[in-house]
This record gives C-alpha cells, sequence and structure tokens, in this order.
C-alpha cells in the first residue's frame, strides 16, 4: 500500500513537472503603449534579454498608441536583438495618438542598422485579430499577457466574438490559453483616494471591461511600485558605454529626464523571476466611473497587487534591470 501511494505520488510530482517544464521559456504577449515615455522600449529590451537566456518566448508584441511610427520603431528594438520579425499588432479603435519624438529621432539614427530592409513594411497588423490568432494556435493555459499601456487591445479581445481565426469567442480564449494577466495600471498603496492612473486614464472604459471581467487572474503593478524604481540616465550611459547606438538608450538620450521611473520594467521582471517581488492578498480590483480603483480582498480572489517595494527591494530590482540591459543583445540571427 505504501509503495502504491509512493508511485501515485511520483506520478503526479513527474507530470506536473512535465507540465511547468513544457511552457519553458515563458509564452508571452507584450501589450504597450509604446511610444508615450521610454520605459517601454527599455521594459522590451528587458525581454529580449531573458529571451537570450532562454526564459522567455515573445510571441507577439501589440500597440495601444495608434502613431504610425510605432511598428518601425518595434521592429526596430526587436532587430537590434536579431529578431525583426515578431509579429507587431496595431489599435483598430485608437484610445490615444502619441508620436513621441524620440521615436522619429531614434528611426532616423538606427533603423538602418538594425533592420535589413527598412524600406519594406514592418510585420504590422490589427491587433485584435492577431491576438485572437496568437491564442488560437497556443498550447491550453501556455500564454501570460503583459499590458504595460492602455486596457484597449486586451477590452477589445475580450469582446471579440467567434470568427474565422477561432469558434471560441475573445473570453474563452483567454479562458483557456492564457495563465495570467500581469499589468501595470492603477494604484492600490499610497496615492490620494481620487487619483487617476495614466494607464487607466486614457481610456477608463476599457480598463473598466478588463477589470470587470478578464477570466483569469490578474496582478497588479501599482503606481507606487515604478515610482520607487528611479534609474538616472548617468547609469544608463555607463551600462551603454560599449554600445552606445543601443536603440532603446538613445531613445532615453533624446527623451532627456535625468531620472526615469521605470515603471514598465517590473511587469516582465515579475513574470520571471516573481521573487523580486512581494504580493497583497487575493481579492478583487474594481475601478470605478471615474478612473480610480479599489481593491477588496476576497478568499482566492482573483487578483493580486505588488506590495510596496521596501528600499532593499527597490535596490535589488533596479540592479537587476541594470545587469539584464546591459546584457550584450545575443542575436538569433548570429
Ligand atoms: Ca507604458
Amino acid at each position: 500500500m505504501i509503495k502504491r501511494v509512493f508511485a501515485v505520488i511520483c506520478v503526479i510530482l513527474v507530470l506536473s513537472a512535465a507540465l511547468s517544464a513544457a511552457y519553458y521559456p515563458k509564452r508571452i504577449v507584450f501589450d504597450t503603449d509604446i511610444g508615450s515615455d521610454v520605459d517601454d522600449g527599455l521594459a522590451l529590451s528587458l525581454i529580449h534579454a531573458m529571451i537570450a537566456r532562454g526564459e522567455l518566448d515573445l510571441l507577439a508584441v501589440t500597440s495601444t498608441n495608434a502613431s504610425a511610427l510605432v511598428p518601425g520603431y518595434v521592429r526596430m528594438l526587436n532587430g537590434y536583438f536579431g529578431r525583426p520579425d515578431i509579429p507587431i499588432g496595431t489599435p483598430d479603435m485608437p484610445a490615444m495618438l502619441m508620436d513621441g519624438n524620440f521615436m522619429r529621432l531614434t528611426l532616423d539614427a538606427l533603423e538602418a542598422r538594425c533592420v535589413a530592409d527598412p524600406s519594406a513594411p514592418p510585420p504590422a497588423e490589427p491587433a485584435v485579430p492577431l491576438l485572437r490568432r496568437v491564442l488560437a494556435e497556443s498550447p491550453d493555459r501556455s500564454v501570460t499577457i503583459l499590458m504595460v499601456g492602455f486596457a484597449t487591445n486586451l477590452a477589445r479581445l475580450l469582446d471579440s466574438p467567434a470568427d474565422e481565426i477561432s469558434p471560441l469567442t475573445g473570453r474563452e480564449l483567454i479562458a483557456r490559453k492564457t495563465d495570467r494577466l500581469i499589468v501595470m495600471a492603477g494604484t492600490f498603496n499610497d496615492r490620494p483616494a481620487d487619483y487617476v492612473e495614466n494607464n487607466i486614464r486614457f481610456d477608463i472604459e476599457a480598463a473598466r471591461r478588463v477589470a470587470d471581467d478578464w477570466p483569469v487572474p490578474v496582478v497588479w503593478e501599482g503606481h507606487e511600485i515604478g515610482s520607487r524604481l528611479l534609474f538616472p540616465l548617468e547609469r544608463l550611459d555607463r551600462i551603454f558605454a560599449a554600445d552606445p547606438e543601443m536603440p532603446a538608450y538613445v531613445s532615453c538620450r533624446h527623451f532627456g529626464i535625468p531620472t526615469m521611473a521605470l515603471w514598465d520594467l517590473a511587469v516582465p521582471l515579475y513574470a520571471v523571476h516573481p521573487d523580486y517581488f512581494r504580493l497583497g492578498p487575493p481579492g478583487r480590483v474594481t475601478i470605478r466611473e471615474d478612473g480610480t480603483c479599489a481593491f477588496t480582498p476576497e478568499e482566492n480572489g482573483r487578483d493580486r497587487y505588488i506590495e510596496p517595494l521596501t528600499d532593499e527591494e527597490s535596490t535589488r530590482i533596479l540592479e537587476a534591470f541594470g545587469w539584464l540591459l546591459s546584457q550584450p543583445p545575443r542575436r538569433n540571427a548570429e
């Protein structure tokens, strides 16, 4: 009897190891408002460093910024790391259009270095069909979605009907194909009750839709986390002294803010290395009509938020950002 129990336990352990190993590297979609700030580009660079380390697989980059510069800019960032063909999704109903001048300046300076044929169109298509296809083609519960911009694309994915891509609705696809959503949005601790966080403010309706009905667990990185992740530009100068043409760094130089808050980098770092962070209790996030948000503790609740960082935690996380960003690009093509 004891032998049989032991055998069953062994089978369970082997099966669970096989299941978790099946999706390592982790398969992610990166949904971003890239072009509004420079931390999105640094976060995408951090993702590429983790791809080179065998930790991540990037299935698509989808943008909620409708700027015509975005597809070329994202292709350039991906191309620097030798992956210019990663699919890029563009919003079909823009909440915002931001032609960050740093995108144009970086493209002018570096596109030809990063992309074999800059005159060829970037691999861009509408975001919602792209998201539906990526999910439909993925094994069950194998995709983690990272959101570091507005909720526009994800709300429209959630409400998408069955179509020729999949007989499942968007909500059914998310429930079946994804394991988690990790978002930078809202605030859960140290802001006034009437504070409306940026990623919610520009598309409150979409953020409410996602908060109300997203069918899998959600981890929320509130505004208070990135506010503690302050990275001086001169620290980037030292990191990229050997490669001053790294596109996301060049964009930071054009952006010109002497100390940047790196909100968006915490999301991919959490996806792969959650031990850098502590989570609050399970519960439910709601977003009110005015864009303010609330967290209600709830047993087995869908949502968790990242607890405010101690000085020691923010130091360790900034060190991790530094060593990941300073990793030489191991290009797929090489
Ligand atoms: Ca962002």
